[in-house]
């Protein structure tokens, strides 16, 4: 049985994004303004010993912080620190591995992910395998460069295509938010809406009052 999860507000925390704040502070305000699910994204983590080390104590302190509060947490990239720390899933862009590995090596309770912005990719998922998909940029981004703006039209079009739950991402802001979820994603996944916001507490409270209004 998978552990139950909802995708509504996805705060996809980077500690590099953080406005010079600790990202467990962040993730903390974030949690209490309502974020329904945390994954700890840190590119280039992993390439010294002492980012694995940073890494996993990052990890670790916000599994310790995030369980208490049935928040769901997830690592990006890396299904080895997922199952070290004991995190609830792992998210996987395209080339990030074998998502069925990642299964076998997590077992059934995992929450698995992966990144899907082409009808190929909706099309090579195994919804026995992987529980939602991170879909974009929806819109305009410096995040995540170099991957076609998809606008909420294209968005709307392609998700029909997912045999799995679906959460919009890339420079959605709590403005923007509302075509997102028109469109039928399950939510919307943000990094700088709420990890740049000088109130990141308000940042999320006001993407769970969407998530809410959309849903009821
Ligand atoms: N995948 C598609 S866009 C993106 C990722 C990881 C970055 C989203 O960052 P932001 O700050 O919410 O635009
Ligand atoms: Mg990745």
């Amino acid at each position: 049985m998978r552990h139950s999860f909802d995708l509504s507000v996805y705060f996809v925390a980077d500690p590099s994004e953080c406005a010079g704040r600790d990202v467990v502070e962040v993730v903390a305000a974030a949690a209490r303004g309502g974020v329904t699910m945390v994954q700890l994204r840190s590119k280039n983590a992993m390439a010294t010993p002492e980012g694995r080390h940073t890494l996993l104590n990052q990890a670790r302190a916000l599994q310790a912080l995030l369980r208490p509060l049935h928040i769901p947490f997830l690592i990006n990239d890396y299904p080895d620190i997922a199952a070290e720390i004991g995190a609830d899933g792992v998210h996987l862009g395209q080339g990030d591995g074998d998502p069925a590995a990642a299964r076998a090596l997590l077992g059934p309770d995992a929450i698995i992910g992966v990144t899907a912005f082409t009808p190929a990719h909706f099309a090579a998922i195994d919804p026995d395998v992987l529980d939602y998909t991170g879909t974009g940029p929806v819109y305009p981004t410096k995040t995540d460069k170099g991957k076609p703006v998809l606008g909420p039209g294209k968005f709307a079009e392609l998700i029909k295509l997912s045999l799995v739950p679906v959460v919009g991402i890339g420079g959605i802001t709590p403005e923007n938010a509302p075509p997102v979820l028109e469109a039928g994603a399950a939510g919307v996944a943000m990094i700088r809406a709420i990890s740049a916001a000088s109130d990141p507490e308000g940042a999320a409270r006001q993407f769970s009052g969407l998530s809410k209004r959309a849903s009821s």
